[in-house]
């Protein structure tokens, strides 16, 4: 039982019993908690297995979150809602620490995530996605630590899937030869974006990383974007990790981890709603090659998801929550499932983009 009454009064905050706090949201990687107080908040065990150095992570999470809100602010909107606050200790701090464990305590914002986002919602997700990358354009990315190193490097990731088919360690390899397989078949994508940003063809950027569509709340009522929030991988990178991996999660006509994969395929009308929100905000800073791609970095980014997911089962599922043994290999399914739907899809798409761009 975790001593939330002892962890919460470091950050000032009281509660009568342990009830107050309840495990919320869809997370992956952190443990997160609402602590129904007046006003709320949110708890947060960070994941520390995943980001190795917390100290640095919340500082990087100060940086960005205060830069936002001053920017916030000019355009006289109100930062509590708007961007991530973070709660500081009674001490000043950015965490606390409790048992060997690390404790975040942000403002609670009053929005709603969503898993299976529809094209009104995607819409607000492409412009909030767009508008986050503009307004980091000027921060300068030496300030900001890398909170995972190669996180979007998809050849150290296939690297990495093939040691982990060699190594066999839970010895569930031949159990899923053919998804396996199907992987390994896919190398001719991986190097693309990695070696255009080491040529300077595509330009480093700060961008967030993790743009799953649960990592934005939005207005419960008018549908609005509120805030874009899961700030942990903010970090140089590409627009095209933060297009794929949103398109990635929202194309699709169903959830991540859906298992009849016959319901599992991207949907174009989806895909038509992001991109024209996304780009009507980005498309005068975004160069000719960032554009051409874009169709592909949703199949790139869906396919790198795919093979971590995979990865992760062959490891014995150290790295994502598991809600069930075999939840990792299943999300791998649906997105490889996903990826060969996108390979026959990539005109299509281009032309969608061409269209707004
Ligand atoms: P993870 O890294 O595990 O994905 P997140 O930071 O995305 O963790 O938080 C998990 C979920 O908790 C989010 O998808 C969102 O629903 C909810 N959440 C996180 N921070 C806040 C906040 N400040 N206000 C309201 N809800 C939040
Ligand atoms: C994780 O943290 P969360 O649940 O928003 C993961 C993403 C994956 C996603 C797949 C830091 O996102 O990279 O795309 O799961 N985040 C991290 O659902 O690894
Ligand atoms: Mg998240």
């Amino acid at each position: 039982m975790i001593d939330f009454k002892a962890i919460l009064k470091n950050f000032g905050i009281d509660i009568c019993c342990n009830d107050m706090v309840q495990p919320y949201g869809d997370g992956h990687i952190n443990d997160t908690y609402l602590v129904s107080t007046e006003p709320k908040y949110i708890l947060q065990r960070i994941n520390t297995t995943v980001f190795k150095d917390p100290v640095r992570l919340m500082n990087n999470i100060a940086l960005v979150t205060e830069f936002l809100g001053n920017k916030i602010k000019e355009n006289g909107g109100d930062p509590e809602v708007e961007t991530l606050t973070i709660v500081k200790t009674v001490d000043g701090e950015n965490f606390f620490e409790f048992e060997g464990n690390h404790y975040r305590v942000y403002l609670f914002i009053n929005g709603v995530s969503y898993n299976l986002p529809n094209n009104e919602l995607l819409y607000e997700a492409g412009k909030a996605f767009g508008k986050f990358q503009n307004q980091l354009a000027d921060f300068n990315a030496e300030l900001l630590f890398e909170s995972i190193p190669n996180f979007h490097h998809t050849r150290k990731r296939f690297n990495t899937l093939k040691a982990a088919v060699e190594a066999d360690k839970m010895g569930r390899a031949n159990s899923v030869k053919d998804v396996i397989d199907f992987a390994l078949s896919c190398e001719k994508y991986v190097d693309i974006v990695v070696d255009g940003i080491a040529d300077k063809t595509i330009p480093l950027r700060v961008t967030h990383n993790d743009t799953k569509i649960n990592n934005i709340l939005f207005d419960k009522e008018t549908n609005a974007c509120l805030s874009v929030i899961d700030l942990d991988t903010v970090m140089p990178g590409s627009m095209l990790y933060d297009f794929g991996d949103a398109l990635r999660f929202g194309a699709s006509s169903a959830k991540e981890d859906e298992t009849n994969l016959d319901a599992v395929f991207c949907q174009l009308d989806k895909f038509e709603a992001f991109t024209k929100g996304f780009l009507g905000e980005v498309k005068a800073s975004a160069t000719a090659r960032e554009i051409e791609l874009l169709p592909l970095s949703v199949l790139l980014l869906t396919y790198e998801c795919g093979i971590r997911f995979l990865t992760d089962y062959l490891e014995g599922d150290t790295y994502f929550k598991i809600h069930y043994p075999e939840h990792n290999i299943d999300r791998a399914r649906n997105q490889l499932k996903l990826v060969a739907d996108i390979e026959t899809k990539l005109d299509e798409m281009s032309n969608i983009v061409k269209k707004y761009a």
